[in-house]
């Protein structure tokens, strides 16, 4: 018996043979729109349901996924396949969906020549008809297909049926770490193909950095002309031309109209020059090294799953160029065309990946893995070259990777002796097999900042095989993954930016991921969340960790995008305090800084009073000069300088004025206060008083401050765990070891109460049920009359096991006290390993806007350095609570054990406290969700400290600043 079409290992049968993606003036026709629609638990109850009499249709749009409009529902895994590993077969219950469209051919549309049928996506098997002649079947989800109607195109009424099975052979060769959505989620066209049209062209236009020239020659069957007007190129194809052009690149990308003509077709398309080799070890196009700043992008809407609309992918490329993104892995699958006319057109280096993955046979040590097995061979080589021919005209793509997570096998082997034969002037990549033997590039995903360093000293632990090991140690290297942007985080980045620019070999890498997979979704009370793995009752999931962006699902950047935005920035930018200059040095690869205007500004204590131009010259790629600023003016308070990189004019992807590059640094310190006249504490039967305050008289707890009822500060050392906090080993994780050792459950034991003529001292010691270690921790309560000042110093007892999640005080304020103004960092949150983005100014926000919404709840906004925060009423009345010299901030509405136990932000319900806490350190962050935990001087250690705080209080009048 013969495998049906989806349980066999052929990529299908009857499409065309792939080519170039290109527009042209011959007729084509969207048939994007309402089809008919109607799915099947199964392929036998399809069947069934075509054969009835009145078979019943829904509509859906096309493209889409049906799960997302009403049909079944998603399904997130990563690794693991969502149904029995027993390749090729697939569940009998395979969701099958037929889809239906009627259409006449506009009156316009020529008698000769052929029509074609172009699907550019269907997940993940399909069977085409036309009007009942079966025309073809195919896999590869994220790839063309275009299948000829031959004699069977009507005038008028065609019936255009499409079976759709969401299971099938192809699906374990599409385990990409991301929802299950079947359906034609890309575009449906009939392209109409004159006699004589082209059928494909290869440009191949390199650019010779020696000479300043480039050579274009267009490979065409059928032969035509080239016509490149700009450039007074007018030559046939297959004939090459070579003068001087400027080149293409990530940062100015260059392009060049042309036109290919045939008797019977214009096709239009644009050239950039520019030629990709690996010499001397690193990467270089057009002569130069370039560094990679790059993401792991995913096609993702909260709405559309897959089915981008174009206004999305234009978005996404805007906001890459906004933050200083200058490279894109298409993780891990062909992107929709039309992206990668938009990185050709804004400039993204690309690589351009297949879509392959076979992750799920790590499970079971690989047996069985598609990537190994010669019964898949054709399948595989079938993926790489339909992308290869769809892409191949970008210059903006500058390797082909051959997928993602497939092991090793010798059917990537094949892949890469296709891709070589066919286009030898890119580079291939693949990360999946260490030995490299078959790819250019040497990339790892995830690896630790000292095999990087090692890697980048080309010092890396050998392999067995010497020739293999010689050869890849000659080759550059990238990051594929890096820096897990799951939740909170990814802390390290900068470290990471420091090995890259150092190292020459070390070009950079890609983020993993630029936007959370969340799909917008709505609870029983009609409150919109952002839906992850198991909200949609799927019993095998991976829940959040395809929450996992740069971008939170809405597309607005978290602050893990700011921060890398502000790590890779092309320009550095150093103030030096004494010498009154700032440092400006170029980071592009290949832009001047002509492009950028310069600006200073000297702020006390976060108010600009000076501001102007800085003159900077245009400085060449690795270039920097040192420039003398104006003299500081003088300053009563601390002062802050700040120099400025921003557009200088408008540019295709952002406004003249659009902030590219900042550095900042301190001007002047003041004077430490004198310290106040002490007032004394006036001991009471039921309260002690002392200033603005008053105490329990038992435990000295503080009860009041300057007339609001306050919960006590008390020293606290928990928060609501992060995903890097957590990790994906459980066992292994430091969120692990701090329950291990009910770091989320200590006492707090009462030892003395003493009152004193200047101070309320209050004797604790902070410690773990069951634990043999713990802190004493005294807090010292003194005021001057109307500010009161509590000091608490914490001497560790005992071996402490493991690091601490924070070091402060919590306390509880009036909920209504909700707006804050604070000096400090911001003006959003930041912890020890992610400050790099936060500046130091003076801010305003309502605790609302203080909160970070992480897909899935967890410890988030803070807000670091603050040397005074102001909690205000409605009417300006309020609190001020002052560092010494600084703390972080946080404040919510709920508690730490709210946040921690909340699934998604729709649960967590604000009640009538104000939760503060006022740290003097945090544990950092790290990237442990999929990567190294948090570096050793960001990591919170037991030791003895000292920490003060003083609050003061703040009248409506005193509200205008
Ligand atoms: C790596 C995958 O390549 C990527 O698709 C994604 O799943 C990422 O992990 C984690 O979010 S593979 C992992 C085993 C390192």
């Amino acid at each position: 018996m013969t495998a049906p079409y989806y349980e066999d290992f052929a990529p299908g049968a009857g499409a065309l043979t792939p080519r170039a993606a290109f527009g042209s003036d011959a007729d084509r026709l969207s048939l994007n729109g309402d089809w008919q629609f109607r799915l099947s638990p199964s392929v036998a109850a399809a069947d069934a349901a075509e054969a009835a009499p009145n078979p019943s249709w829904d509509v859906l749009p096309v493209p889409a996924h049906w799960a997302l409009h009403g049909h079944g529902s998603p399904q997130y895994t990563n690794i693991r396949y969502p149904f029995p590993v027993d390749a090729p077969r697939v569940p009998t219950d395979n969701p099958t969906g037929d889809y239906r469209l009627t259409f006449d051919l506009p009156v316009s549309w020529p008698e000769d020549g052929a029509s074609l049928l172009r699907f550019e996506g269907v997940e993940s098997c399909y069977r085409v008809r036309l009007n009942g002649h079966e025309l073809g079947t195919a896999k590869g989800s994220r790839l063309p297909h275009e299948f000829d109607t031959g004699p069977h195109l009507l005038r008028h009424g065609n019936v255009l049926s499409v079976r759709v099975h969401q299971w099938s052979s192809g699906s374990y060769v599409e385990d990409q770490d991301m929802w299950w959505l079947a359906g034609i989620f890309r575009d449906v066209e009939l392209v109409h193909r004159p006699m004589g049209a082209v059928r494909d062209f290869f440009v191949h236009a390199g650019f010779d950095h020696v000479t300043g020239e480039g050579t274009l020659r267009v490979d065409a069957t059928p032969g035509g002309r080239i016509t490149v007007p700009e450039l007074g190129i007018d030559l046939a194809t297959g004939q090459s031309a070579t003068l001087p052009v400027e080149p293409w690149s990530a940062e100015v990308p260059r392009l060049y109209d042309a036109v290919l003509a045939t008797d019977a077709e214009r096709v239009p398309f644009r050239v950039g020059f520019r030629t990709v080799a690996v010499e001397d070890g690193v990467i270089k196009v057009n002569g130069n090294p370039i560094l990679l700043r790059g993401v792991n992008r995913h096609e993702f809407h909260p709405d559309h799953g897959r089915a981008l609309p174009y206004s999305t992918m234009r978005e996404d490329v805007l906001l890459m160029k906004q933050h200083n993104i200058n490279a894109v892995r298409a993780s891990h699958y062909p992107p929709h065309p039309d992206f990668l006319d938009l990185c050709d057109e804004f400039g993204l280096w690309v690589i351009d990946e297949a879509d392959l993955e076979t992750h799920g046979f790590g499970g079971d040590d690989w047996r069985g893995n598609p990537a190994d097995d010669p019964r898949w061979e054709e399948a595989l080589v079938d993926r790489a070259a339909r992308m290869v021919e769809r892409d191949k005209n970008h210059p903006s793509v500058i390797m082909w990777s051959l997928g993602n997570e497939s092991g090793t096998g010798r059917n990537l082997a094949a892949m890469s002796e296709w891709i070589r034969a066919r286009d030898p002037r890119r580079l291939i990549h693949y990360e999946g097999d260490w030995s490299c033997a078959y790819v250019d590039v040497y990339s790892r995903m995830y690896a630790s900042h000292e095999e990087v360093e090692l890697i980048g000293r080309r010092e890396e632990k050998p392999l067995d095989d010497p020739e293999l090991d010689a050869r890849r140690r000659a080759m550059p290297f990238i990051q594929c993954e890096y820096a897990h942007a799951m939740g909170n985080g990814p802390g390290g980045l900068t470290e990471y930016q420091r090995l890259f620019e150092t190292y020459e070999r070390l070009q950079g890498g890609f983020v993993w991921e630029w936007i959370d997979h969340g799909l917008r979704t709505q609870d029983a009370e009609g409150r919109e969340f952002f839906a992850y793995g198991g909200d949609f009752g799927e019993t095998l999931h991976d829940g959040n960790f395809c929450a996992d962006g740069l971008l939170f699902p809405d597309r607005s950047p978290s602050p893990g995008l700011l921060e890398y935005k502000k790590v890779i920035e092309p320009v550095g930018i150093e103030v030096d305090t004494a010498a009154v200059t700032v440092r400006i040095a170029n980071k592009y690869d290949v832009a001047d800084l002509s492009q950028l205007a310069f600006t200073w500004s000297y702020a006390v204590e976060g108010r600009p009073v000076a501001e102007g131009a800085l003159p900077v010259p245009p400085l060449r790629p690795g270039e920097s000069a040192e420039i003398p600023l104006p003299a500081a003016p003088e300053a009563s308070a601390e002062a802050w300088w700040t120099v400025r990189a921003v557009l200088a004019a408008d540019t295709p992807w952002a406004s003249a004025g659009h902030e590219v590059a900042w550095g900042q640094a301190l001007a002047a310190v003041p004077a430490r206060p004198q310290a106040r006249a002490s007032v004394s504490p006036v001991p009471g039967r039921s309260q002690i008083t002392l200033g603005p305050a008053t105490f329990d008289p038992v435990r000295g707890t503080l009860r009041t401050l300057h007339g609001f009822e306050v919960t006590a500060p008390r020293l606290d050392l928990w928060r609501a765990t992060t995903d890097n906090d957590r990790g994906p080993d459980e066992a292994q994780s430091v969120a692990t070891q701090w329950r291990r050792h009910a770091l989320d459950r200590v006492q707090h034991r009462h030892d003395s109460l003493t009152v004193d003529e200047t101070s309320v001292l209050v004797r604790t010691r902070v410690a773990p049920p069951a634990g043999f270690f713990g802190l004493y921790a005294d807090y010292r309560w003194t005021s001057d009359g109307t500010r009161l000042t509590l000091t608490v110093d914490i001497t560790p007892d005992g071996e402490w096991p493991c690091p601490l999640p924070r070091l402060g005080v919590r306390m509880g304020l009036p909920a209504r006290l909700a707006t804050v103004e604070w000096f400090g960092t911001g003006p959003g949150e930041s912890y020890a390993d992610t400050r790099r983005a936060a500046r130091v100014g003076r801010y305003v926000a309502t605790v609302d806007q203080l909160q970070t919404p992480y897909v899935f709840p967890q410890e988030n906004g803070s807000r670091g350095d603050v040397r005074w925060a102001d909690f205000r009423d409605a009417e300006g009345a309020g609190l001020r609570v002052e560092g010494d010299p600084v703390f972080a901030l946080t404040a919510r509405r709920w508690t730490t054990e709210q946040l921690e136990s909340a699934r998604h932000p729709t649960d967590l319900t604000p009640s009538d406290v104000l939760h503060v806490n006022l740290d003097l350190a945090q544990h950092g962050i790290g990237t442990a969700s999929c990567g190294p935990g948090v570096l050793a001087p960001y990591q919170l250690r037991a030791t003895p400290a000292s920490f003060t705080v003083t609050f003061a209080g703040l009248s409506p009048a005193a509200g205008q600043h």
